[in-house]
């Protein structure tokens, strides 16, 4: 069996390196975090992803994947570190360039090199090509490169890595081909092959439609509270209809990913991107829009120091994930308007800056709750109990999980 470098051991390295072992491969999963080889050798992981923590410590136990922080000579080696937005909403592909070159001392003729993360159009081309090709040897002929990319939902990102369809960009079709050798060993989807910038804004592409159909929802839910109409009873008759499928409004978008990528289109095509671009913006304005309401109320309930129970600090639901969190953000304004809080997530152990509290001592003589996340636990709430055991009687679902 080959032997494969996965660089960058993070949401999706470390399930695709102990997927790739899991099938027999000779792995080694290279992370420039020192302690985190460490500690996966001790068999710690640190994940609230189904399935993960058990699969990575049998595969490191029969030792088919061993954690390391330097590279070595491999037949293949997959690129899976993160990008970042700059503050300027441009990709920083410095862990990208910074992983391509850690690759270039161990390159040989017949080598593939994969590149998962998510990059603007052109990048595996324009960027990652030239790179590899200072040592001497020319990718597509000498040695093969791809972009593959990740396409798995936090939460669900073991069972959506074998199942989920596949695309495969090669720069040219030998290395495309050549790619899915390695794919078609564990993934029982189909595996479409095309080119890399085809395969680099297909995946952009996915995202944004989220992210737009998501600005959507939330556009609708700002009408219908100016109308003073229920905006989930609309979305949930609408969808009746064969053809309209709306997806659910909320406190905002958030994560790594759908909150990130359409702005890789919008570097690209500034002038061509409004519809992307405007929903990026009304997306991002929804945490304000929160906060407003959260105000509005206590105003109007003559509330003078009220005690505000926050559910929910992660992305989304059911995982631990904080970044880009619009929840978090929310909590983070609330905190420096200076309320007073309680913030409750069963899935965090601590946050920085916050103190965190079980489920009943943050509902407990609380004036007003807000929930943020539907996890599991929140969702089987009852607000006719949650008043019970409140002090105030405003409850601001911004998820639309509990009946009004
Ligand atoms: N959200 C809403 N309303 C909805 C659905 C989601 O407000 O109806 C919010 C969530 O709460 C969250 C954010 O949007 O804050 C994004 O969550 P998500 O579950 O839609 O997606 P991600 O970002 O966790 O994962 C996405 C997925 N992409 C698509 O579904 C098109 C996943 O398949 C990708 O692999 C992943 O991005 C990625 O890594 O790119």
């Amino acid at each position: 069996m080959k032997k494969i470098c996965v660089i960058g051991l993070g949401y999706i390295g470390l399930p695709t390196a102990s997927i790739l072992a899991k099938q027999g491969f000779k792995v080694v999963g290279v992370d420039v975090k020192k302690d985190l080889a460490k500690k996966l050798k001790r068999g710690q992981v640190d994940t609230s992803e189904p399935g993960l923590e058990i699969q990575v410590k049998t595969v490191i136990k029969s030792g088919t994947l061993q954690p390391k922080t330097e590279l070595e000579p491999a037949e293949v080696f997959i690129i899976c570190v993160p990008t970042p937005l700059t503050d300027d909403h441009k990709a920083d592909l410095s862990y990208v360039k910074d992983a391509t070159e850690s690759i270039l001392p161990y390159l040989r003729k017949n080598n593939l090199v994969i590149l998962e993360s998510t990059v603007p159009p052109g990048t595996t081309r324009e960027i990652l090509a030239p790179i590899l090709e200072t040592n001497g040897l020319e990718a597509g002929k000498d040695f093969y490169l791809a972009h593959c990319p990740e396409r798995v939902l936090p939460g669900r990102i073991l069972k959506e890595l074998v199942e989920n369809d596949r695309i495969i960009g090669g720069i040219n079709l030998r290395s495309a081909q050549v790619a899915k050798e390695i794919y078609q060993t564990f993934v029982t989807g189909e595996i479409y092959l095309t080119d890399s910038e085809t395969a680099e804004m297909t995946k952009l592409v996915e995202n944004s439609f989220r992210d737009v159909n998501i600005a959507f929802a939330n556009e609708l839910s700002r009408i219908c509270d100016h109308l003073d109409v229920d905006v989930w009873e609309v979305i949930g008759l609408a969808n009746k209809h064969p053809r309209v499928n709306i997806l659910s409004p909320g406190p905002g978008v958030g994560g790594h990913c759908t909150a990130v990528d359409p702005w890789f289109i919008v570097q690209k095509a500034p002038q061509e991107t409004q519809l992307i671009k405007t929903s990026r913006e009304i997306n991002e304005s929804m945490p304000d829009c929160v906060v407003e309401k959260v105000e509005k109320a206590i105003k109007q309930a003559g509330i003078k120091e009220p005690i505000i129970a926050c559910l929910g600090i992660t992305y989304k639901a059911d995982v631990d994930d904080l970044r880009e969190s619009p929840a978090l953000k929310i909590v983070g304004k609330l905190k420096d308007k200076g309320y007073s809080l309680r913030v409750c997530d069963p899935y965090v152990k601590d946050c920085i800056g916050l103190d965190l509290f079980a489920l009943e001592e943050a509902i407990n003589g609380a004036d007003c709750v807000v929930l943020l996340v539907n996890h599991k636990n929140f969702k089987k709430l009852n607000p006719a109990q949650l008043l019970k055991e409140m002090r105030g009687n405003i409850i601001i679902d911004t998820r639309g999980v509990w009946p009004s």
